[in-house]
Protein backbone atom coordinates (compact mmCIF):
# COMPACT_ATOMS: atom_id res chain seq x y z
CA UNK A 1 0.00 0.00 0.00
CA UNK A 2 2.68 2.73 1.13
CA UNK A 3 4.77 1.27 -1.93
CA UNK A 4 1.95 2.27 -4.47
CA UNK A 5 1.04 5.89 -3.04
CA UNK A 6 4.57 7.18 -3.23
CA UNK A 7 4.49 5.70 -7.12
CA UNK A 8 1.65 7.64 -7.17
CA UNK A 9 3.39 10.85 -5.88
CA UNK A 10 6.62 10.68 -8.11
CA UNK A 11 4.46 10.29 -11.16
CA UNK A 12 2.54 13.40 -10.08
CA UNK A 13 5.67 15.22 -9.71
CA UNK A 14 6.98 13.92 -12.65
CA UNK A 15 4.06 15.32 -14.74
CA UNK A 16 4.13 18.71 -13.51
CA UNK A 17 8.20 19.33 -14.22
CA UNK A 18 7.17 18.10 -17.94
CA UNK A 19 4.47 20.77 -17.90
CA UNK A 20 6.89 23.02 -16.62
CA UNK A 21 9.27 22.76 -19.35
CA UNK A 22 6.81 22.88 -21.75
CA UNK A 23 6.00 26.17 -20.85
CA UNK A 24 9.08 27.19 -20.15
CA UNK A 25 9.71 26.72 -24.03
CA UNK A 26 7.56 29.21 -25.75
CA UNK A 27 8.46 32.07 -27.99
CA UNK A 28 11.57 31.81 -29.30
CA UNK A 29 11.16 33.00 -32.95
CA UNK A 30 10.36 37.18 -31.57
CA UNK A 31 14.03 37.69 -31.35
CA UNK A 32 15.15 35.91 -34.43
CA UNK A 33 14.03 39.09 -36.52
CA UNK A 34 16.16 41.55 -35.65
CA UNK A 35 19.42 40.23 -37.71
CA UNK A 36 21.98 42.44 -37.37
CA UNK A 37 23.60 44.28 -40.38
CA UNK A 38 27.45 43.74 -40.92
CA UNK A 39 29.61 45.86 -43.30
CA UNK A 40 33.26 45.60 -44.70
CA UNK A 41 35.70 48.63 -45.02
CA UNK A 42 38.49 46.96 -46.93
CA UNK A 43 42.50 48.50 -45.99
CA UNK A 44 44.18 48.16 -49.41
CA UNK A 45 47.48 50.56 -50.78
CA UNK A 46 46.84 52.66 -47.73
CA UNK A 47 43.27 53.86 -47.88
CA UNK A 48 40.33 52.73 -46.60
CA UNK A 49 37.71 51.69 -48.60
CA UNK A 50 35.09 53.13 -48.24
CA UNK A 51 36.32 56.18 -46.86
CA UNK A 52 32.93 57.35 -45.72
CA UNK A 53 30.60 54.55 -44.87
CA UNK A 54 27.01 55.55 -43.97
CA UNK A 55 25.09 52.64 -42.13
CA UNK A 56 22.05 52.17 -40.05
CA UNK A 57 22.28 52.00 -35.92
CA UNK A 58 23.09 48.57 -34.24
CA UNK A 59 25.33 47.84 -37.46
CA UNK A 60 28.75 45.90 -37.29
CA UNK A 61 31.33 47.28 -39.51
CA UNK A 62 34.44 45.15 -40.30
CA UNK A 63 37.39 46.21 -41.45
CA UNK A 64 40.06 43.98 -42.78
CA UNK A 65 43.45 44.50 -44.13
CA UNK A 66 44.06 43.52 -47.28
CA UNK A 67 47.14 45.20 -47.64
CA UNK A 68 50.59 43.89 -46.97
CA UNK A 69 51.50 46.45 -44.36
CA UNK A 70 50.31 46.49 -41.18
CA UNK A 71 47.76 48.81 -40.04
CA UNK A 72 45.06 50.17 -37.23
CA UNK A 73 41.87 51.21 -37.06
CA UNK A 74 41.73 53.96 -34.23
CA UNK A 75 38.69 56.05 -33.44
CA UNK A 76 39.63 59.78 -33.30
CA UNK A 77 37.22 60.23 -30.10
CA UNK A 78 38.02 57.37 -28.36
CA UNK A 79 35.26 54.90 -29.45
CA UNK A 80 37.13 52.01 -30.64
CA UNK A 81 40.62 51.53 -31.23
CA UNK A 82 41.98 47.92 -32.83
CA UNK A 83 45.17 45.86 -32.28
CA UNK A 84 47.80 46.16 -35.03
CA UNK A 85 46.32 44.12 -38.35
CA UNK A 86 48.50 41.92 -40.29
CA UNK A 87 47.52 40.98 -43.84
CA UNK A 88 44.19 39.94 -43.71
CA UNK A 89 43.50 40.24 -40.40
CA UNK A 90 39.97 41.71 -39.23
CA UNK A 91 38.86 44.03 -36.93
CA UNK A 92 34.60 44.66 -36.06
CA UNK A 93 33.07 46.86 -34.25
CA UNK A 94 29.36 47.54 -33.30
CA UNK A 95 27.57 51.01 -33.84
CA UNK A 96 24.91 51.41 -31.08
CA UNK A 97 24.67 55.05 -31.29
CA UNK A 98 23.84 57.46 -34.23
CA UNK A 99 27.01 60.20 -34.75
CA UNK A 100 29.72 60.32 -36.89
CA UNK A 101 32.68 58.36 -36.07
CA UNK A 102 36.06 59.77 -37.88
CA UNK A 103 39.03 57.11 -37.44
CA UNK A 104 42.73 56.34 -38.57
CA UNK A 105 45.42 54.31 -38.57
CA UNK A 106 47.78 54.93 -36.03
CA UNK A 107 50.55 53.69 -37.68
CA UNK A 108 49.88 56.18 -40.66
CA UNK A 109 48.00 58.82 -39.58
CA UNK A 110 47.18 59.88 -43.13
CA UNK A 111 45.43 56.93 -43.57
CA UNK A 112 41.98 58.55 -42.58
CA UNK A 113 38.46 57.21 -42.55
CA UNK A 114 34.96 57.64 -41.06
CA UNK A 115 31.75 55.42 -40.34
CA UNK A 116 28.48 57.69 -40.31
CA UNK A 117 25.69 55.75 -38.18
CA UNK A 118 22.34 56.93 -38.69
CU1 LIG B 1 48.31 52.12 -41.73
Amino acid sequence: MRRSVSTAVLLVVLGLGTAGLGAGTGDFSASAQQKPETTEVKIDNFSFGPGTLTVPVGTTVTWTNRDDIPHTIVSTEGAFKSKVLDTDEKFSFTFSKAGSYPYFCSIHPKMTGRVVVQ
